[in-house]
């Protein structure tokens, strides 16, 4: 069969595909609700979240911008609301707010997928050309227990359609099986491909290597057929298997983002692993050499797995991509429940999309990211409270009046506290999250911990808390930045786990910062504008929707000045299951 895209971008055409079988698997029993009608029912379903309207979800998959919609596909259990039968889920929307879920773009129906269409990642052949590269999960068995994984492509029906609402698996696939040395069992999750200075394609796929994480690296001239490079792109000795890698340019000089194949002075890469052993997102940032195919980061004692994660709560899977529409880049993640299987059965569904985020290079380190709620959010902010230049107190709860509720948008800055007095505490840096919930909000402590209590029950009884606490150790000034859940819900069915992260605190440093985003369920909190970003799922039984209030408090005997607050309530989007009218 002859390769069905060129390497000429101008002349792109595909030979003998063949449709897949007609799906009629949609998100559609539940008619078009509204968020909010769905949340009085239903607490811990989302307001402004992209959630299907039933079922389970996992990874996000091929996301993209084309013909004026985003298009965000994603792994979906049309049968029940936890993990299996796994589709692409496909939902489009103008502005990352308001989705509409459309049929299920890619079913397990051939041999090569029948399984589970597993994730995968879009790319731009040519201007209006997207191919879906993913992975299958295949009839056929390497042993008893095992089928095993190939990469497969799809192409649209109809390219001219907006919506995207069709799909094709050619005739070519699977376009790569396991390589020699490599389990058939852990290979998977293709990347956006970009094309290097010889004009060839390439793209990684994610591996172990006995127990080193592995981004093997192929190169294409049709985008069908894959040669394996000699040498992966990158891989971390004890790292484990590397799922959803992803690759991609940042400018060194701004917030702009990048398509996937520019490469040049001014820019540098970010490598993105998802880690199965434990279920984080971890990058590195670091120059590539597309003559050579050579990532080196630029710290290594940052590397994927070892160092700088995107989330230091529940966040994995995570996929980026350029919004040509509005030259950024956007980073989408799975955020998963922390309840258990049991309930989520009970309420019919199990986990979220993350809020889209925003990601560019850090210009003060060069080699961290920063992330930050899109911009897009803005348009749902309603009514607000803000206070400016007070002291909390040792010891203090002070209550937000102004706003309530289970959808907020909470920015605060509080001066830098005096680090005299501060208590000295060795953390252990690659165990920050054990730190954090020792010490709990709870903790009476010098400088911190201070914060916010979100999702808070008029009692108090129910609280999750944002705070900061900072100490002195062997290595400088560290101030500690945790999501205490321990008291997030009267129910005890579920895992309230803290999560945290910890950072330098350098002595021009003027304030601490902190962002929140409340959803009923879900708490996103964006710390020092986007360096230090922590997840968390919450499931209050008292503080719900209107009951749920907002709150800043210090802990510390030292006090803290707030010296300015505002807190938005945030409205409602829609999810429904209707194709956009065109
Ligand atoms: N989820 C997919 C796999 C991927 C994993 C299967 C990561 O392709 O490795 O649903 O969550």
């Amino acid at each position: 069969m002859s390769p069905f895209i060129s390497v000429c971008a101008c002349c792109w055409f595909f030979v003998a595909a063949s449709a897949s079988r007609d799906l009629t698997y949609r998100d559609s029993d539940i008619l078009s609700l509204n968020t909010a009608q769905r949340t009085s029912e239903q607490p811990y379903r989302t307001g402004f979240h992209f959630q299907p309207t039933k079922n389970w979800m996992n990874d996000p998959n091929g996301l993209m911008y084309y013909k004026g919609y985003y298009h965000l596909f994603y792994q979906w259990n049309p049968y029940g609301a936890v993990w299996g039968t796994i589709t692409w889920g496909h939902a489009v929307s103008t502005d990352m707010l308001q989705w509409h879920i459309l049929d299920v773009a890619l079913a397990p129906d051939q041999w090569y997928d029948i399984n589970g269409c597993w994730t995968g990642s879009a790319t731009f052949v040519a201007a209006n050309r997207p191919v879906l590269i993913y992975t299958g999960w295949t009839n056929i068995s390497s042993s008893v227990e095992h089928k095993i994984q190939v990469q497969a492509v799809a192409v649209p029906h109809d390219s001219e359609d907006p919506l995207l609402q069709k799909w094709i698996k050619v005739n070519d696939n699977p376009i790569l099986v396991a390589p020699i040395g490599i389990d058939p069992t852990e290979f998977r999750d293709p990347t956006t491909a970009w094309i290097g200075a010889d004009g060839k394609w390439r793209m990684v796929v994610g591996s172990k290597r006995k127990e080193d994480g592995v981004a093997l690296l192929y190169r294409s001239s049709d985008f069908l057929h894959w040669h394996k490079a000699e040498d992966p792109l990158h891989s971390v000795v004890d790292t484990g298997m590397w799922e959803c890698p992803d690759f991609y340019p940042v400018s060194i000089g701004g917030q702009n983002g990048l398509d996937t194949s520019v490469n040049g002075p001014d820019v540098i890469h970010v490598l993105k692993a998802s880690l199965a052993n434990d279920k984080h997102d971890y990058y590195v940032v670091g120059t590539y050499n597309s003559d050579y195919d050579t990532f080196t980061p630029a710290d290594s004692s940052h590397n994927v797995g070892i160092g700088l994660r995107y989330d230091y709560g529940k966040f994995y899977a995570s996929k980026t991509f350029y919004d040509s529409a509005k030259g950024r880049r956007i980073l989408f993640g799975w955020v998963n429940e922390s309840s258990s299987a049991k309930n989520d059965i009970v309420k019919g569904w199990s986990s979220l999309q993350g809020f889209p985020r925003k990601i560019w290079l850090n210009g003060e380190t060069k080699s961290s990211i920063l992330q930050w709620p899109i911009q897009e959010i803005e348009t749902l902010r309603r009514r607000s409270d803000s206070l400016s230049g007070i002291f909390l107190e040792a010891n203090s709860v002070t209550r937000v009046t102004g706003v309530e509720g289970a959808q907020l948008d909470v920015e605060v800055e509080f001066d830098m506290p005096s680090l005299n007095e501060a208590e000295i505490l060795e953390v252990d840096s690659s165990n920050v999250q054990l730190a954090c919930s020792q010490v709990g909000k709870s903790h009476k402590g010098a400088v911190g911990p201070f914060g916010l209590l979100v999702l808070a029950s008029e009692d108090l009884k129910e609280q999750t808390a944002v705070f900061f606490y900072a100490v002195l150790t062997g290595g400088g000034w560290k101030t500690l930045i945790c999501s205490d859940q321990g008291r997030s819900s009267l129910n005890n069915d579920v895992d309230k786990t803290s999560y945290g992260s910890y950072m330098s605190v350098p002595s021009n440093d003027k304030s601490l910062r902190l962002r929140t985003l409340v959803d009923h369920s879900i708490v996103e909190t964006f710390a020092q504008g986007g360096e230090i970003c922590i997840t968390s799922r919450v499931y209050p039984v008292k503080a719900v929707n209107n009951q749920a209030h907002l709150y800043l408090f210090n802990n510390g005997s030292v006090p803290v000045r707030v010296s300015h607050m505002i807190a938005w309530e945030l409205a409602s989007t829609t999810i429904d299951v209707d194709v956009p009218a065109r």
